[in-house]
């Protein structure tokens, strides 16, 4: 049977580090869902389905992989989409006490459900969403941690 994943996380806006994960795990399962979870209560600064384009585009070169969005539980979207592994990314061990909380909690609500944890490239341990909003409101050069498509919309928010 193939085996179906899911990376799943808030992409606010997807960076170099969330794509190097994706390019990774997309060679380890038959089907890579990337899924956006819709959170109203979370102020972004993009919006789902400019979240949704920017990862369809920063992904074009990399096969088998579908982008979606989901509202509620992960496992909830798993179960009723025939997923079977949530992928996970972590940067350094201040992720891990989270992501093991997270993979325990979703363990005990779908048993039938495995996380993996895959550590980050050296080189892009440092990258998160937010730090890159952070360091862009002060002009900072952030061309090499995300990619190109994203750059030009970050710049567009920011005028
Ligand atoms: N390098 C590698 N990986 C990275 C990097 C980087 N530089 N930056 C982030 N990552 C990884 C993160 O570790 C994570 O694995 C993934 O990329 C997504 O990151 P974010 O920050 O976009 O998203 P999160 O971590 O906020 O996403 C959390 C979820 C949306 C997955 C979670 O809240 C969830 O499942 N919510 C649905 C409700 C639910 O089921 N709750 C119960 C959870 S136990």
């Amino acid at each position: 049977k193939p085996v179906k994943a899911i990376f799943a996380g808030s992409f606010d806006p997807i960076t170099n580090g969330h794509i190097d994960i994706i390019e990774r795990a997309s060679k380890l399962f038959d089907k890579l869902i990337i899924g956006i979870l819709i959170n109203p209560n979370k102020k972004t600064m993009f919006t789902i389905s400019e979240r949704i384009e920017l990862i369809k585009k920063s992904t074009e070169h990399i096969e088998k992989i579908e982008v979606i969005s989901f509202e509620g539980l992960l496992v909830d979207y798993c179960k009723k989409n025939d997923v079977s592994v949530l992928v996970r990314g972590i940067r350094s061990t201040a992720d891990v006490e989270y992501e093991l909380q997270m993979a325990h909690m979703n363990k005990e609500l779908a048993n039938e459900i495995e996380t993996i944890i895959l550590p980050t490239s050296t080189k892009y341990s440092y990258i998160s969403s937010s730090l890159i909003k952070e360091v862009l409101s002060f002009d900072a050069d952030i061309e090499n941690l995300v990619p190109k498509c994203v750059l030009d919309e970050l710049k567009l928010k920011k005028k």
